[in-house]
């Protein structure tokens, strides 16, 4: 096992375990299990985005050889199932009873013998719509004479679907900005965009009408909050369900909400007895699975003497159709409120409001900490914008508004209390790695012969880590992780987890962990997750908030196994549990550490016949649920350099620097590959990616030739570096780090955009930042959708 420092076993940079499975090709995903028996479902889309349903006929579907069955929100009135709570206490339609009201919504779920007979048969329901006017504008879908989409809701008179929600305080940021000497003011949008992992959602339902068991297979980040879902919504006890994952190909929070197809899959193998396979395609998982973003913000911020003091943020969240929105129930618009960013502020205050489009539902996915994405793009954006005003080098504005070392723990003006930091010297890296003033002098230079090159900046804080049960809950479900640490008599163990991984490389990671904690070679550690017949309760993978939690529960657990570990060691060596003193793998006598009893020793002593310690149980294993203290926040100074061709206004991103902070790394080559992936997924929100609407609601981006994801060839060899300052409330001093790089790069490549176009006076651009909308702001028009 690599050393690193002084850590002999357990952190480094292990090769992935997982890998050796995937490079062969012998991953197990959703579509690859065939169960005996089983039928296979499709689902009716709405082609409308909104319109009333005068009738479902399905008469000649259900005339098709080899259709078992076609359900229609009236089948599932009759179960109680024709709308399911989504995770933001709003209800959804599992399929479209009354109206339709986003295009791609489910209508009618059909039931066969093959996908193929299943997807032919979709073609001969004839459902008769009414056509009804769309609002896809969530600005729009304020004004009075805006159609209603929600009409279903009680009392619900207009768009609105959460009352405005503040953070900050409004009267001292109003004397902020009154002392200020400069102000500067954006409109900025962060448009939707979707996750798209390479496999698309799905689900087997498995329902023994013998045994009453409902067995679900499901590529899942929370399983088992999924479970307790439910089990309340199907009326059966919790042990009567089992979510499986399995592998999974990427989930990138696309694999949080509850979808219909689920509950569709669910109903019909309750129904026929059988168990239902339901994949969606790759239109379907663009058009109406969880999207990203499609905040519409408006913001003010000051400054004085050369340092940020204030500011002022109105938000217009657009929720689509339903609120599925992931995020801990007292927070309406996730963790948004951190928008203040890096910088010791006078005073702050945000405000946001939550509206209803006829687009599809879902949201605060894609490696956002709940939101921080686009609160990080906004700040982030801002602060150039201040700095442009002010003649200032944007990095120079950083360092003075830069929350100080000393500061810390610090609470910011929204109320968060940032754990720990070293902002200057984070930033100082990312500037010697750039070698910032020579590309400063490089762009000087390129100017002056009319090219456009520009250096942009973003340094991020996010809080990652949901969290302490103080502070939040998902469906009045504490945010909290177990563990559960087997030692058996060989030495070797099982680790079980309630996170489950999508490609994180968890498998690894957390075997590092107790081999790290208990001193066994992480090859001997079986990591086990994804399966809720087989893992502790707890609330998954999103968030960044794995190792932040479940990682401190693995710890704790590994340190609790130890202590049992070294009560029986002072009894093999005839001493008192003080006396002893640990070494990776081993419990020492302090005073000859020559006499010691390793962890194999003492394993075998726990299952032995032989005597223990009056009172101890026999076996060496632990159990503990994870209630963090406070989130973790990770951050980084990330600088990108783009050159913008004068001709055709197309944007190369050429360096990408990004050096993040996450506390101690227990795997730096693995966190080092979360970045890469993120820093992509940045390139490509930028750049390229976004899903949009015609005004009557037709989705204009229902496939990978209208989505445009990065690639290899539009991605420049990311230059990281690291700096580690542990965080001090974690037990291994760690913090999240999977959404860091796709929180902190957007803003960074669009403030180098727009430095880029300084010579022509552009002051704006919004995402994504394409040849056409970069031409168009070059010739000083607006831009183009
Ligand atoms: N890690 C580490 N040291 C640290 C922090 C993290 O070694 N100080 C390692 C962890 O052990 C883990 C990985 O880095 O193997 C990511 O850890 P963490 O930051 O805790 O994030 P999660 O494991 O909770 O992953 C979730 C995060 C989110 S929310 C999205 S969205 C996302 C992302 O991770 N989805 C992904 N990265 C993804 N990567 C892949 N391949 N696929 C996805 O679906
Ligand atoms: Cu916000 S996407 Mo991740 O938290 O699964």
């Amino acid at each position: 096992m690599t050393a690193v420092g002084d850590r002999p076993i357990g952190f480094g940079p292990l090769k992935r375990k997982e890998d050796a499975r995937f490079i062969r090709g012998k991953g197990n995903y959703l579509d690859d299990i065939r169960l005996p028996g089983m039928v296979h479902m499709a689902i009716l889309r709405s082609p409308f985005a909104h319109a009333k349903i005068n009738s479902i006929d399905t008469s000649a579907a259900l005339a098709l050889p080899g259709v078992a069955a076609v359900i229609t929100a009236k089948d599932l009135e009759t179960l109680g199932l024709a709308w399911m709570p989504t995770i933001s206490y709003d209800t959804q339609a599992v399929l479209a009873g009354d109206k339709v009201r986003f295009q791609g919504q489910e209508v009618a779920a059909v039931i066969a013998i093959d996908e193929y007979i299943a997807r032919d048969a979709l073609q001969l329901i004839d459902v008769d719509y009414e056509p009804l006017p769309a609002v896809v504008n969530a600005r729009k879908a304020l004004d009075e004479d805006a159609p209603l989409i929600r009409d279903d809701k009680d009392g619900q008179l207009d768009n609105l679907a959460s009352p405005t929600w503040e953070a900050g305080d409004e009267e001292s940021t109003d004397k902020a900005f009154a002392e200020a000497d400069t102000i500067v003011s954006r409109d900025i949008i962060y448009p939707r965009c979707h996750p798209a992992p390479l496999e698309t959602c799905g689900m087997i339902a498995d329902f023994n009408p013998e045994t009453g068991q409902l067995d679900l297979y499901n590529g899942n980040q929370a399983p088992h909050a999924h479970r307790t879902v439910y089990a309340h919504v199907a009326g059966l006890a919790e042990h009567m369900i089992r979510i499986k994952c399995n592998d999974i190909g990427g989930g990138f929070g696309n694999k949080v909400p509850v979808y219909p197809g689920y509950v569709c899959a669910i109903a019909g193998s309750i129904v026929a007895g059988v168990p239902v396979k339901w994949i969606e395609d790759r239109s379907e998982n663009l058009m109406s699975t969880g999207f990203a973003r499609d905040y519409i913000m408006k913001s003010d911020i000051c400054a004085k003497d050369g340092k940020i003091t204030g500011l002022r943020v109105d938000v217009i969240a657009d929720h689509g159709a339903f609120d599925s929105t992931a995020q801990p129930t007292k927070f309406p618009a996730g963790f948004f409120h951190i928008v203040c960013g890096s910088y010791d502020l006078q005073a702050s205050h945000v405000k946001v409001k939550a509206v209803y489009t006829n687009k599809a539902p879902g949201g605060v996915a894609y490696r956002c900490s709940f939101r921080i994405t686009e609160a990080v793009y906004l700040v982030e954006r801002m602060v150039e914008a201040l700095a442009l005003e002010m003649h200032i080098d944007p990095i120079d504005l950083r360092m003075q508004s830069f929350i100080g070392t000393e500061q810390f723990p610090y609470e910011t003006t929204t109320g968060w209390t940032y754990d720990s930091g070293d902002y200057h010297k984070t930033m100082r890296v990312a500037m010697d790695i750039a070698g910032y003033e020579d590309l400063r002098q490089e762009q000087e230079e390129k100017r002056a012969r009319g090219e456009l090159m520009g250096i942009g900046i973003s340094f991020f804080t996010e809080g990652v880590g949901a969290g302490p049960r103080k502070h939040m809950d998902i469906l009045g479900l504490a945010m909290n992780d177990g563990a559960d640490l087997r030692v058996h008599p060989s030495g070797k163990a099982v680790v079980s987890l309630s996170a489950q991984t999508q490609g994180q490389g968890h498998e690894t990671t957390f075997a590092q962990i107790v081999a790290e904690e208990l001193g066994i070679p992480p090859e001997d550690v079986e990591v086990r997750h994804g399966d809720t017949d087989k893992s502790p309760y707890g609330l998954g993978t999103y968030g960044s908030r794995s190792t932040p939690v479940s990682g401190a529960a693995v710890a704790v657990v590994s340190r609790k196994v130890r202590d049992k570990a070294r009560a029986i060691a002072a009894q093999m060596l005839e001493t008192r549990p003080e006396d002893l003193a640990w070494e990776k793998g081993r419990w020492y006598v302090k005073g000859d550490p020559s006499v010691g009893a390793t962890i194999f020793d003492i394993t075998e002593r726990a299952y032995s016949g032989d005597s223990l310690p009056e009172g101890m149980e026999g076996g060496l294993d632990a159990q503990v649920i994870y209630d963090p203290p406070n989130l973790t926040y990770p951050y980084g100074a990330y600088i990108a350099v783009v050159d913008v061709d004068p001709e055709t206004a197309h944007v190369t991103v050429r360096r990408f620097i990004a050096v993040d902070d996450c506390g101690v790394r227990i795997n730096p080559m693995i966190v080092d590959g979360q970045i890469h992936g993120g820093l992509a997924e940045g390139v490509g929100i930028a750049l390229m990616e976004v899903i949009t609407f015609d005004e009557e609601g037709n989705c204009l981006n229902g496939s990978f030739m209208d989505y445009l994801i990065p690639t290899a060839l539009e991605c420049p060899d990311f230059e990281l570096g690291a700096t580690v300052t542990p965080c001090p409330h974690h037990p291994l001093g760690a913090k999240g780090v999977g959404e860091s790089p796709n929180v902190g790069s957007p803003p960074a490549i669009v403030n180098a955009v727009i430095d880029a176009l300084q010579p022509l006076g552009v002051n704006h651009v919004d995402m994504p930042c394409t040849p056409a909308r970069v031409w168009a702001a070059m010739q000083g028009n607006a831009a183009p959708p």
